[in-house]
């Protein structure tokens, strides 16, 4: 396979600095050489240069707002770019805001080839408020709601140029940590949200076959937008936004594994890691073991078994 490697240093959709490290950090924790070594061709297409904030760019409520948008702009067009090489992408975070630019540039992608885009959100959050119910301002948790398309938020891009992930296209795995209003919107939109005690009582392995069997193999780029605060803190603590009672080590090389074997993953986000809260990289190189894991690296060779 040919993998595209592109580092987004974006920390101004979060309130803690040392995101931007976390493309970094990725690459020292040695993900180009695990993937290389699982025989896929890795291109590394370096950072995107942050660029200057748009001037003039206010959405009340929302911190850091203009530099958001003028970062959508320039994630969207690279993010373009390199889907337009052929690889797959994996796109190096950065704080979540980033998935605004990736994936409404794997919107636009799947809408030319005449793909369908089906988002996976493995997060603690859902990330699916407005800047009228954000009670941080913080714009990584309105990315999702962003890119179903929320009008409140449609300036970040150009008019038209998103192609809104629809409603029924969204799946979000790990949740434990849901806003009151966001609670709310996510219900009246019918968004799918499987959260950590459906986890607990199904098994991720049941959940996500069911999820996994409905999707048209032939039509289906599965876009997969990993959040480190997915996981435990305990195994992953580089993150600013830690919740208790996440993701174990297996349940999420499980989920990286079946997902290899699906053969629908297009794109790939890895955000949040922030490896200045770190503990001597543990968190850099579990991210990087799970990107080879959904990259095809096994114990045995075989296909996840069909038990029914
Ligand atoms: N993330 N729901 C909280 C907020 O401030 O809106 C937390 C968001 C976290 C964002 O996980 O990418
Ligand atoms: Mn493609
Ligand atoms: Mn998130
Ligand atoms: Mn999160």
């Amino acid at each position: 396979m040919d993998i595209s490697l592109l580092g987004i240093p974006l920390e101004a959709g979060n309130s803690v600095a040392g995101t931007l490290m976390g493309p970094a950090a990725l690459r020292t924790a040695g993900i180009a050489a695990m993937l290389d070594g699982l025989g896929h061709r890795v291109r590394d297409f370096g950072d995107v240069a942050p660029p200057l904030p748009a001037e003039g760019t206010r959405i009340a409520g929302c911190r850091n707002a203009g530099e958001i948008k003028a970062w959508t702009r320039v994630i969207h067009d690279r993010s373009l770019e390199v889907l337009g090489q052929g690889g797959i992408p994996i796109f190096m975070g950065g704080d979540h805001a980033l998935s605004m630019g990736t994936v409404s540039a794997v919107s636009r992608h799947c809408a030319r080839a005449e793909r369908d885009l089906v988002v996976l959100w493995l997060d603690a959050h859902a990330d699916f408020n407005t800047p009228a119910t954000t009670p941080s301002g913080n714009m990584h948790g309105m990315s999702l709601a962003f890119l179903n398309g929320e009008p409140s938020l449609a300036a970040l891009l150009a008019p038209g140029e998103l192609v809104p992930v629809p409603t029924r296209a969204i799946h979000i795995f790990g949740l434990r940590s849901i806003d009151i209003e966001e609670r709310t919107r996510l219900d009246d939109h019918g968004i799918d949200c499987i959260d950590m005690r459906a986890i607990d009582e199904n098994g991720v392995s049941n959940l996500l076959r069911t999820l996994l069997a409905g999707l048209d193999p032939e039509r289906t780029h599965l876009h997969v937008s990993l959040d480190v605060d997915f996981l435990d803190p305990a195994l992953a603590p580089a993150v600013g936004t830690t919740v208790p009672g996440g993701a174990t080590y297996r349940e999420a090389h499980l989920i990286m594994e079946m997902l290899h074997d699906s053969g629908l993953v297009g794109s790939l986000d890895i955000v949040e890691l922030n490896p200045f809260l770190d503990e001597r990289g543990k968190s850099a190189r579990l991210l990087a073991e799970l990107a080879a894991s959904l990259f095809g690296r096994t114990v045995l060779d075989r296909r996840t078994r069909q038990t029914t």
